[in-house]
């Protein structure tokens, strides 16, 4: 049995907005998959860059220009250490994994042919199938889907079945946004690379919970999206080994991402500023750098040992319900419950949840195939962060019963 080394109450002195009401009941936030709340010391961070040092980067000679470029690199700089990255270069500020997986569909499309294969899993997001579907209508690569069993668990045995040296990519999430599994994503990377394949790891889920080492890994590309661990929205990042990313053609033109320009020809930047065009998100790249400086300070080994006592204590509690089902039932998993009542639709759970003030997310959680192979049209999907307690978990637990009686 693991202990708990979390001073909940402590921390949710940390986010102000954890003590609003909704609906004249107290907030009761679990929609975390979806995104994170914020503590104070980001938004505090916030507010010192733009009433502090609010200026352009890379361009000035001037006093603030100079501290915000290195407020900036030095973010780009903790977010390789956190993630074990082996030179900061390979961190690419983007606005979140959606245009991090873009960027890198975007560069395949020149080193894809017509014939090879691209193997992604029957649990992605959409944002990790749509890039690649339309990279595979520009290149003529077929995509072929990795499947899950009934548990929400990877087939594995077809997954080594399907690699070939037709593969050149495979799409993987650490941690899937709708049931919770956690994939095994050193040995999908082992496998994918015998065959000469490159792996990219949709880190968004992970994130809040599981302390990537890419270099151990040693995967190709990782993305992550600071809202899901405490930061802003509109900022991420694209982790890519220095050799892919020199491989990949830019993916947008302008300012930033050169080194010269004339009307015959232009010349790229070096890395990372090849694949950062434009003026960039400076504040959320900050911000991202306080979000992570922020959930170190609690550790994550602490995080993951709370959230599985949480889940653990959810699962047993929402079982109780008659005729509830959890979609996702993993061994490895993260704080996701994903359920339905039999008879009962989720957005009408979803919506007395809310009534009571406990925000929960309903629908296809952006991955229609798995509500698919589930043939259900959605569920409702409670998810669970370090500033969660175990009482709210006893009101959502009450919630959705209350909502049965009202329903059935
Ligand atoms: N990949 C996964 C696994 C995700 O969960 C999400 C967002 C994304 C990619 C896209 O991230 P974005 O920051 O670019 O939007 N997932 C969810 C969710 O589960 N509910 O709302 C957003």
């Amino acid at each position: 049995m693991t202990q708990t080394t979390i001073d909940v109450l402590k921390i949710r002195e940390d986010f102000p907005i954890l003590n609003r009401e909704v609906n004249g009941k107290p907030l009761v936030y679990l929609d975390n998959a979806a995104t994170s709340q914020t503590p104070i010391q980001v938004i505090n961070a916030i507010v010192d860059y733009y009433s502090n040092y609010n200026a352009n980067i890379h361009r000035g000679v001037h006093a603030l220009s100079q501290e915000a470029t290195d407020k900036y690199e030095a973010a780009r700089e903790k977010i390789r250490a956190h993630y074990n990255a082996s030179e900061s270069k390979e961190i690419i500020f983007t606005s979140g994994t959606t245009h991090s997986i873009n960027l890198v569909a975007n560069g395949f499309s020149s080193l894809l042919n017509k014939g090879d294969e691209v193997l992604v899993t029957a649990m992605e997001h959409h944002s990790n199938i749509v890039p690649w579907q339309m990279l595979c209508e520009r290149t003529g690569a077929h995509l072929k889907v990795i499947p899950m069993n009934l548990d929400g668990v990877l087939v594995m045995d077809a997954y080594h079945d399907l690699l070939s040296d037709k593969t050149k990519l495979v799409f993987c999430n650490h941690v899937s946004n709708a049931l919770g599994t956690v994939n095994p994503i050193a040995e999908i990377i082992e496998a994918a690379h015998s065959v000469g394949a490159a792996v990219l790891v949709d880190g968004a889920q992970a994130a809040p919970h599981i302390k990537a080492d890419f270099q151990r890994l040693d995967v190709d590309f990782y993305t992550v999206s600071a809202h899901k661990i405490c930061g802003p929205t509109g900022v991420g990042m694209l982790y890519g080994k220095k050799e892919w990313l020199q491989k990949l053609p830019p993916y947008q033109g302008g300012g930033e991402m050169i080194a010269e320009v004339t009307f015959e020809k232009t010349t790229y930047a070096d890395l990372p500023h090849k694949f950062e065009a434009g003026t960039p998100n400076i504040c959320g790249g900050i911000a991202f750098g306080a979000a992570l400086d922020y959930m170190n300070s609690i550790g994550f080994d602490n995080i993951a040992n709370y959230e599985a006592e949480l889940l653990t204590y959810a699962t047993k509690q929402l079982l109780t319900i008659e005729g509830l089902k959890i979609y996702g039932i993993a061994k490895e998993k993260t704080g996701v419950i994903s359920f339905n009542i039999e008879g009962v639709h989720p957005y009408d759970i979803g919506t007395i949840l809310d009534k009571l003030g406990i925000a929960v997310r309903t629908g296809h959680h952006c991955a229609q195939p798995i509500m698919d192979f589930f043939k259900i049209p959605g569920t409702v999907r409670a998810s669970f962060s370090f500033y969660n307690t175990k009482e709210e978990i006893d009101s959502l637990v009450s919630g959705v019963k209350r909502a049965a009686q009202m329903l059935l």
